[in-house]
């Protein structure tokens, strides 16, 4: 399992060298956020619809995706400025070499424009990505399960991109151990190393920040963790 990848795409295909990853022996199962603040998002997106296509990976939509989409999608101030807030424009000048900082209006439509003509398979692929998946152990998310939804298979599509604290501090309405990213793990406990809850385990190490890549191994009952430093 690993997540929040971020347009760091060298450290992803270091990390699944680093633990040996075969596809035909191994489940690999992606949380989301493949996009934003890192260096590479095409070639990431490109590499996950590669694993998911060819190698049966299983890879989520996280919030950051998701605002790929509706900016495409969409011609909102709200969703643009709030993509450009939170690491957008990275986004933009590894799909568009004509994109500076800072950007300027009509640029920003040009990019847009760019990536919806040339890109539009990247859209599609990251729009059918499922919000959770689920196994006899783990139930997969990117962000948590919301505690008031006693079936949390129907909480709001917000939720399982979004919540935070409500989930950190509340037990998961599911016998099963909830797997988790979105939150930087050093935000949860003092390393960016996989954090150990009761009944949740996140995993995002927060690797564009510049802190590490973390991979969560479940192998016969047992939890084991790999990371690769970004630094
Ligand atoms: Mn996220």
């Amino acid at each position: 399992m690993i997540s929040d990848i971020h347009g760091c795409v060298d450290q992803l295909n270091e990390l699944l060298e680093a633990v040996e990853y075969v596809p035909l022996k191994d489940t690999l199962i992606l949380l989301g956020d493949y996009v934003d603040r890192g260096p590479r998002s095409k070639e990431t997106v490109e590499r996950i619809k590669e694993l998911v296509t060819m190698h049966n990976a299983i890879a989520l939509r996280g919030n950051h995706d998701q605002r790929l989409i509706d900016l495409v999608h969409l011609d909102e101030e709200e969703t643009r400025t709030k993509f450009l807030k939170y690491g957008g424009i990275q986004t933009l000048q590894s799909y568009c070499d004509f994109v500076i900082d800072p950007l300027h209006d009509e640029l920003f439509e040009k990019a847009r424009h760019h990536i919806r003509e040339h890109y539009y398979s990247h859209i599609q692929f990251l729009d059918s990505l499922p919000l959770f998946h689920e196994d006899s152990q783990h139930v997969y998310v990117h962000a948590g399960l919301n505690p008031k939804y006693p079936d949390w298979r129907t909480q709001p599509a917000h939720d399982f991109m979004y919540i935070k604290a409500e989930f950190h501090d509340s037990k998961p309405c599911t016998d099963k151990t909830v797997i988790f990213g979105h939150t930087r793990t050093m935000e949860l406990q003092d390393s960016a190393d996989v954090w150990f809850g009761i009944g949740k385990i996140g995993i995002d190490g927060a690797c564009a920040y510049g802190k590490q890549l973390n991979c969560l191994i479940y192998d016969q009952g047992h939890y084991y963790s790999k990371h690769i430093c970004n630094h």
